[in-house]
């Protein structure tokens, strides 16, 4: 019998030292939930360093990264670029607590991106972001009943971690201890594409606002079918509620206007993260001048933050934008990630494997499922168990990828296709 020689799996022996000493003093170990592996079945690699589009784990082990940082890292880790700039502004100090130019540029280059927002507020996360765009919408529109989708993942304010209810019409309820039955009973769940459960709830509650990634990445990548987006911002506007889309993720990854710009929807208020901070803490929220005009000071709606803004975040965000904006980016983030595609879905069905790859701009998913993949539902019934047999042998053979079915693989400019050709062999012996 021939045997595969399979190169011997990396040691992650520091890592596994450091994963022990890290839940003496941090819950399970990790600052963020996913990132302890569990639903891979495995533990987490402790990186000590990233550079381009490669990090090196505690043990010395490089690995192609396709987390990088869930998106921030688009021009790859530690840009010569980034790091120049963030040095320089280091240098001069730190954060103020007041204003700074710096937060009028980049606030300028993420309007000249993303024209639907007149005015715009950083924050300094993803989740901040989507919590004080509902509390503008539910001020603006004197509703309180918000809809979001099955599935749908906006970070972890009490009104958007509620969970589908049984039914379209069914009021949400907590999908986590700790969360007020009366706040996730404001919160409505539609499952995505699906214009007539959305009219359905429009109906019958006076909607605040639905709020929804136009390409959904939290139950890995699904795109919208065709004319979806277009039919949400026709019933929305004409049943008076707001139109949020939540761009933290497709936001200058998509295009470098955001999935707004690929499937030309104008949003009434937009949510921005991750690539707008370069990777340091950021979050920003905007829209519709009346709108954002109701935003403490100029308006009574309340919002605050010690760090909003600040010069690191502003800086980080304003190099990376000016690297998205170099000529040919984004055709290089098609180009490596359709090849990416491509080879993923080659090698499932010579492996004989049953999957779905999807895949927008540079965000793509490997569903172990026959599909399509079209909802919330439909990623469901993905076979986790075969994910996370994939997981590991992906990370033992160099590449890593997000621990979870439910989550998108990124690509970087710092990819070479070397590194995705190495990834599509390593991904052909662990189909195999
Ligand atoms: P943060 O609060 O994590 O910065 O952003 C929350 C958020 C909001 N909206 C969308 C569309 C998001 O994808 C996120 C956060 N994304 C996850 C990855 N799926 C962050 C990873 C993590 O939770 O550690």
């Amino acid at each position: 019998m021939t045997t595969v020689d399979r190169p011997a799996a990396p040691s992650t022996e520091r890592s596994e030292r450091l994963f022990a000493e890290a839940q003496e003093v941090i819950p399970g170990g990790v600052n963020s939930p996913v990132r302890a592996c569990r639903a891979v079945g495995t533990t987490p690699l402790f990186i000590e360093r990233g550079e381009g589009a490669y990090v090196f784990d505690a043990d010395g082990n490089r690995y192609i990264d396709y987390v990088l940082s869930w998106g921030p890292l688009v021009a790859g880790h530690a840009h010569p670029k980034v790091v120049a700039a963030l040095s320089g502004a280091l240098r001069r100090g730190s954060s103020f607590g007041a204003p700074t130019a710096l937060e009028t540029e980049l606030a300028h280059a993420v309007r000249a991106a993303v024209p639907s927002m007149e005015l715009v507020r950083f924050v300094n996360s993803g989740t901040e972001a989507t919590m004080s765009a509902l509390r503008l919408a539910r001020a603006y529109t004197g509703r309180e009943v918000i809809v979001k989708l099955e599935g749908g993942y906006h970070g972890h304010s009490d009104g958007l971690l509620a969970k589908a209810g049984s039914g379209p019409l069914t009021l949400g309820a907590p999908d986590s201890p700790g969360v007020p039955a009366a706040v996730a009973a404001t919160t409505v769940t539609v499952p995505f594409n699906d214009l007539a459960a959305l009219e359905t709830v429009l109906r019958s509650y006076a909607v605040a606002t639905f709020i929804l990634e136009p390409v959904p990445a939290n139950m890995g990548v699904v795109p919208p079918a065709p004319g979806y987006l277009a039919g949400v911002r026709e019933l929305t506007q004409r049943y008076g509620a707001l139109l949020i889309l939540d761009e933290v993720m497709t936001g200058f990854r998509t295009a470098y206007g955001g999935a707004q710009a690929l499937y030309d929807v104008r949003p009434d208020l937009t949510c921005l993260g991750k690539i707008i901070g370069g990777g340091l803490p950021v979050g920003a929220y905007g829209g519709r001048r009346e709108i954002m005009a109701m935003i403490s000071p100029s308006g009574a709606v309340y919002q605050a933050g010690t760090l909003s803004g600040n010069p690191l975040a502003m800086t980080a965000g304003l190099a990376t934008l000016a690297l998205l904006r170099e000529p040919g980016a984004y055709e290089r983030l098609e180009s490596l990630s359709a090849r990416l595609e491509q080879g993923l879905r080659e090698a499932a069905q010579t492996a004989g494997v049953p999957a779905t790859v999807t895949r927008v701009g540079s965000l793509l998913t490997l569903f172990f499922t026959p599909g399509p993949v079209t909802d919330y539902a439909t990623a469901r019934g993905a076979d986790t168990v075969r994910f996370a047999a994939f997981y590991r042998a992906m990370r033992a053979g160099g590449v890593y990828l997000p621990p979870s079915q439910f989550e998108a693989l990124f690509v970087s400019l710092a990819h070479t296709e070397g590194d995705i050709e190495r990834t599509l062999d390593v991904a052909r012996a662990a189909l195999a």
